[in-house]
């Protein structure tokens, strides 16, 4: 196992075809300081290039999913410096990534923590996780997609609210508004995400790309652009053997052995 300094990183699943990656600043609630961003960038990326992962699960401490970017780095920060070294820039690496994700969020997920869950491809909560945007508090603005996808996750009206308060939700209202897909008790809530995990790792690799791509879209783009778009990946599946596997499979009443091609 390879020693990282602001992260852990393990392979789960009965097919060990699953990573788990965990933020590990415990001192600073997860605070995503430059140096973290950084290896989880790096580590992501090459977790998407492994051929044996499926899926990416991204989780904190019980305690925080993380608190936010960190506040003690940014605190004496000018414009032209944030703007001359394009502070944070790398945290787009995180959407970019082609492998699903999924975000199992105990504790706070607050600020650039709560955006972070939201550039994943599904959020799961424990019962105790709390989620906001408090920037306003501190002088600022979310900058890392708190403005942009958050009110695509919950609407306008709550977004506003969120945004303009800086109030932490909890999460059963944060799964009533739509902002994560399910809770569960907090001891649990990983396997979980790992379960679902596997199931999405046991489909084809290719394919679960494509159906990633193809949704993104929906948050990028007109409906009529989004369904030519969708209508073209669509026909490419039937270029590719997994597509014709899963239906033969079907058809003969057997399980698909997919191979990602
Ligand atoms: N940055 C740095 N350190 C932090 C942060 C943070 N965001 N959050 C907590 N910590 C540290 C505390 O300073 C404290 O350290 P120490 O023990 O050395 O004093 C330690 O973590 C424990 O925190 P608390 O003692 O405060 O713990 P509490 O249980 O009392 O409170 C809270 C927990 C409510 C989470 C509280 O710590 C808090 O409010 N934290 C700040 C939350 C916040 O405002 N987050 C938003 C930050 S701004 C941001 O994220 C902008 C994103 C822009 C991204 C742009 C990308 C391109």
């Amino acid at each position: 196992q390879k020693k990282y300094e602001y992260l852990l990183v393990d392979i789960k699943g009965k097919n060990s075809n699953v990573a788990l990656v965990q933020l590990n600043r415990p001192k600073a609630l997860n605070a995503l300081c430059d140096g973290l961003m950084r290896e989880l960038s790096t580590v992501l990326e090459t977790i998407d290039k492994d051929d044996k992962i499926g899926c990416i699960v991204l989780t904190g401490s019980t305690r925080a999913f993380a608190a936010g970017a960190d506040i003690r780095e940014m605190q004496n920060n000018t414009l032209a410096q944030v703007v001359g070294a394009g502070f944070l820039d790398q945290w787009s690496a995180v959407a970019k990534i082609k492998k699903p994700i999924i975000a199992a969020v105990n504790g706070f997920a607050l600020g650039g923590g709560c955006e972070l869950s939201m550039m994943c491809d599904i959020i799961y909560a424990g019962e105790e996780a709390e989620f906001g945007q408090p920037e306003i508090i501190l002088g600022t603005i979310p900058g890392a997609g708190g403005t942009q996808r958050l009110p695509r996750y919950v609407g306008k009206s709550k977004a506003m609210e969120m945004v303009l308060t800086g109030n932490r939700i909890k999460a059963k209202e944060a799964h009533q508004i739509g902002l994560v897909s399910a809770v569960y008790p907090a001891n649990q809530l990983i396997d979980e995400a790992v379960k679902t995990a596997e199931k999405i790792a046991s489909h084809s690799r290719i394919v679960v790309q494509l159906a990633k791509e193809a949704v993104n879209t929906a948050f990028e783009t007109t409906l009529a652009e989004g369904n030519r778009f969708e209508k073209r990946i669509f026909h490419t599946t039937f270029g590719l053997a997994d597509r014709k596997e899963g239906m033969t499979a079907f058809v003969e009443k057997r399980k698909p052995n997919f191979t990602g091609q």
